[in-house]
């Protein structure tokens, strides 16, 4: 009893972090680690942070933004198939723009708002990239080059963009639509959800016999008495009455266990009669010396 009191125990006791819901984390206290690279020890990360350097090309910033981004299964209930979603889709500003995006992640897994293609000279990797790792808001700023462009908005975590989350930024007029954005644009795969299950056709057994090369054997094989199932009834009518005999009342427990030692009797005969043959034939290949 009080073992199983102290396993009982133990067992809440190794649960309890795992149970415990997570607390939501601001990821203000960042290290900078210069180029724009942020990071606390909790799992916050800004990465491609731009707040002061001017794109090419911009005379000046066209206009300051701020905007809130959130992350989460939640906002994928609405698109059917996806998993994750980010609770906008698109997005669209003035080129030249300074942006300070909020990202907010509302699960408590790792999740990221990645944006691509940036200039590669302002912008490590052309990448501007906010990660949250559990229920956590994290901020950074960039400004946006003076071009119309599309950019691909991401969440970078293996297969959480298949499964939805995936949006599109655009500056200016941007330069088309990105394809598979939920909600957005078409699918490049799409799921078919009219259709069920489709169904199973079993083939009949006779348009197998065109291909088989042998159909004598088939049918020999397929036939409902074989010569091994005769053998079966024939020792088994002539062992019952001996059996009948044998058992005659006995417990069913004891009849059981002396069935296993019948069988574990016929096995070791089994055994020793094929090692013997084994012995008897291995004897017989022996080569003999040439006689001199
Ligand atoms: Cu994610």
């Amino acid at each position: 009893m009080r073992k199983i009191v102290s396993m009982a125990i133990l067992a809440i006791a190794i649960s309890a972090p795992v149970l415990a819901e997570k607390k939501f984390m601001d990821h203000t206290r960042l290290m900078d680690h210069g180029d724009g690279h942020l990071m606390d020890m909790d799992g916050g990360m800004v990465m491609g942070q731009n707040t002061d350097i001017l794109p090419g090309g911009c005379d000046k910033i066209a206009a300051t933004k701020e905007i809130t981004v959130h992350a989460g299964h939640k906002y994928s209930e609405k698109f059917p198939g996806t998993m994750f979603a980010f609770d906008k889709q698109e997005y669209q500003f003035e080129p030249c723009t300074k942006l300070t995006v909020n990202f907010v992640n509302d699960d408590s897994i790792r999740h990221q708002w990645m944006m691509h293609g940036l200039p590669r000279y302002l912008y490590p990797k052309g990448m501007f990239h906010l990660e949250v790792t559990g229920p956590g808001k994290i901020s950074g700023t960039l400004i946006f080059p003076p071009n119309d462009k599309t950019y691909l908005v991401h969440c970078d975590i293996s297969q959480h963009m298949e499964k939805g989350m995936k949006a599109q930024l655009k500056i200016g007029k941007g330069s088309g639509d990105l394809p598979s954005i939920p909600g957005l644009t078409a699918y490049v795969i799409q799921d078919d959800y009219r259709k069920s299950i489709p169904e199973i056709v079993i083939k009949p057994k006779a348009t197998k016999k065109t291909v088989t090369k042998n159909s004598k054997n088939e049918a020999t094989s397929d036939a409902v008495i074989s010569g091994v199932m005769i053998i079966g009834l024939a020792a088994g009518l002539l062992l019952a009455p001996i059996l009948v005999r044998r058992f005659k009342g006995m417990p069913a427990d004891e009849i059981i266990s002396t069935i296993f030692e019948m069988i574990a009797q016929g096995i070791s005969l089994l055994i020793k009669l094929i090692t013997s043959l084994i012995a008897m034939v291995s004897s017989n290949k022996v080569i003999e010396p040439p006689k001199k």
